[in-house]
């Protein structure tokens, strides 16, 4: 069994986060989202969510093409999360292009085109008009 992982905050779930599982997703035949925690996104991203963890990983639990969600709670968890679950595959979206090299000492990194126009800045930015 081919296992993928990948990560992100995935705050107000839209088509551009579920192309990226989906591609994801076709790496191999299992994929493991690492879900950032409400701490990790204040502390390390300053993001405010909309959607809190349980109900991000709720969300992302209801997706096809997700097998398990566990939580982002730091930078330096990669390589653990890598080794601990035999994954084979790193991916993310080409905004991180380059930042996840390190990883290929450990397992295949793969960098999937983002969906350009949607964004959850952008969603945000537009209700707010
Ligand atoms: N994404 C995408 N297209 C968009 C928006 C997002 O393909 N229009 C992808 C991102 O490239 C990322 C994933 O969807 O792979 C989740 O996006 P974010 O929630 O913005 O994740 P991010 O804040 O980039 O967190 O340790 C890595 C970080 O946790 C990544």
């Amino acid at each position: 069994m081919r296992k993928v992982i990948t990560y992100g905050t995935f705050d107000l779930l839209h088509y551009g986060h579920v192309n990226l599982l989906q591609r994801a997703r076709a790496l191999g035949d299992y994929l493991i989202v690492a879900l950032s925690t409400d701490e990790f996104n204040w502390n390390m991203k300053k993001k405010k969510c909309y959607f809190s963890y349980d109900e991000r990983k709720r969300l992302l639990e209801a997706i096809r093409y997700v097998d398990l969600v566990i939580p982002e709670e730091s930078w330096e968890q990669k390589v653990q999360d890598v080794r601990e679950f035999r994954v084979d595959t790193f991916t993310i979206g080409d905004d991180w292009e380059g930042k996840f090299d390190f990883l290929k000492d450990y397992c295949e990194v793969v960098y999937l085109t983002r969906t350009p126009e949607i964004s959850t800045t952008q969603i945000k930015t537009d209700l707010g008009k």
